[in-house]
């Protein structure tokens, strides 16, 4: 596993860069999603495609911005599933991205997720690496090397409440859960990047980011493998917890497709409670 960390440390420097320098129009070509895929995906995709092709442990490559699974080392034990560039449109106005990866071992289910990591793009770069049984660890690149800073533990409740989507598709118990934290002295916390979004509320202690379904997604817009999961492992492993919109653990999830999306709720204990309530989900 060291080597595919390290692998994820070096990618991080090369995708820096490239942000830092890359012409940042469209390519001609659509993801899987059917969105218009920048220069920078496509850059940040090969980037990682060919770091981990001399990695021998990683077996295939699942990427948001390919369809399907790419194999790499057939003898390998690993499927790395990734989100290249995350919230890539947000570097036109020079906000934080990131780079997502979950790896798992076995079929594609979040049961099989063995470690994820990511990798905030902002005025420093930061990486988290979660592995089972074990509080995430914090790292801050210095001199293109990653220090370990501080394993993240999630308090039980915090101040920040980044809601995603658009209101005015939201359903009303979800508008009503929002609303609650707000009337509760909650503060707004939402750049329109998951990855800087989940960090800012890992860091600083608590609160909730919500990507519900609402009436244009109904199944939620963040895919499940490189997305959603990798982010709901790391939550659980800092104290928190990462729900659907059923009440399910967004660790249960088992996807029909790479790229099926789940609508997804990571937070602090009472801030998952208060979700729970507005929604009517009794356990
Ligand atoms: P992307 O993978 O195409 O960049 O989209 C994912 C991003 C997330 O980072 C973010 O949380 C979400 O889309 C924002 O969506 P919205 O603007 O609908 O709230
Ligand atoms: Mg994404």
């Amino acid at each position: 596993m060291t080597s595919i960390f390290d692998t994820i440390k070096s990618i991080a420097f090369e995708i820096d860069h490239a942000i830092k320098t890359a012409d940042l129009g469209y390519s001609q070509s659509e993801n899987s999603s059917g969105e218009e895929q920048l220069k920078l995906d496509v850059q940040s995709d090969i980037i990682i495609e060919k770091a981990f092709a001399s990695v021998s442990m990683v077996k295939d490559l699942v990427s948001e911005e390919k369809e399907g699974v790419m194999l790499l080392n057939p003898e390998g034990k690993y499927t790395i599933c990734y989100d290249p560039l995350d919230g890539s449109s947000l570097v036109d106005v020079n906000l934080s991205v990131g780079s997502i990866f979950g790896i798992y071992e076995g079929e594609l289910r979040a049961s099989n997720l063995v470690a994820s990591a990511y990798v905030v793009y902002g005025p420093r770069i930061e990486l988290v690496v979660a592995t089972q049984g074990q509080k995430p660890l914090l790292y801050r690149a210095n001199n293109q090397e990653f220090k370990e800073i501080a394993p993240i533990t999630l308090q039980s409740k915090g101040k920040l409440n980044a809601p995603g989507g658009t209101q005015q598709n939201w359903s009303a118990s979800h508008k009503g859960f929002v609303d609650g934290l707000f009337s509760q002295g909650y503060r707004l916390r939402y750049s329109g990047g998951m990855v800087p979004d989940l960090h800012q509320i890992l860091l600083k202690g608590g609160g909730i980011f919500s990507y519900p379904d609402t009436s244009d997604k109904p199944h939620g817009k963040l895919r499940q493998l490189f997305e959603v999961i990798p982010f709901a492992f790391i939550y659980e492993q800092a104290g928190g917890e990462a729900i659907d919109n059923k009440g399910v653990r967004l660790m249960e999830l088992i996807p029909a497709h790479p790229h099926d999306t789940s609508p997804c709720f990571f937070g602090s204990s009472y801030e998952v409670s208060q979700l729970k309530k507005a929604y009517g989900i009794q356990h």
